[in-house]
């Protein structure tokens, strides 16, 4: 019996893992999780699009650090859908330290900088819409059955 609401999030491959060529690393681990791509795109941020991503975080000591680096290069933006998609996403990624996640996640396994912390995942629902919104438009998602969908 399924379990779950199916529910769509925003991940970000940062721009560390996109220069270190993980990005078929990172989205294989999503899509054998059983997580469809609704969506994706590659694109460089702007300081103005960082800004409204990260709004949460401004004033913050690490702040400038965290926007100099998520517009420092290419991003893969992904929509994402699934059951539990939102904490299930959040599990893939590990914890925001990079040396303190978890072996088994994309930053415990893959990555040592806080800064340089290769992924970004939505950390709620409402998170979920607010950033979707911000890289994706309606449209944009397809709609398609993944082979195998019953047994996930
Ligand atoms: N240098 C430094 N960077 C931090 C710290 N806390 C957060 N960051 C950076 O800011 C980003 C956003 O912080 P959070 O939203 O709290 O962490 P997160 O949800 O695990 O990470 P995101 O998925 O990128 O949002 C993190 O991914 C880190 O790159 C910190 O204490 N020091
Ligand atoms: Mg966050």
């Amino acid at each position: 019996m399924a379990e779950g609401n199916v529910e769509r999030t925003l991940v970000l491959v940062k721009p560390d893992g996109v220069r270190r060529g993980l990005v078929g690393e990172i989205v294989g681990r999503l899509e054998r999780k059983g997580l469809k791509l609704l969506a994706a795109k590659t694109l460089r941020i702007t300081p103005e699009l960082a800004q409204r991503h990260y709004a949460e975080h401004q004033g913050k000591p690490f702040y400038p650090s965290l926007i100099q680096h998520i517009t420092s290069g290419p991003v893969l933006a992904l929509a994402v859908e699934g059951r539990s998609a939102v904490p299930v996403t959040r599990l893939i990624t590990g914890a925001t330290n990079p040396q303190t996640a978890a072996p088994g996640t994309v930053r415990g396994d893959l990555a040592l900088g806080i800064t340089p912390n290769l992924v970004h995942a939505s950390d709620s629902l409402e998170s979920a819409a607010r950033e979707l919104a911000l890289y994706f438009t309606p449209e944009e998602y397809l709609a398609y059955s993944r082979v195998g969908e019953e047994y996930f």
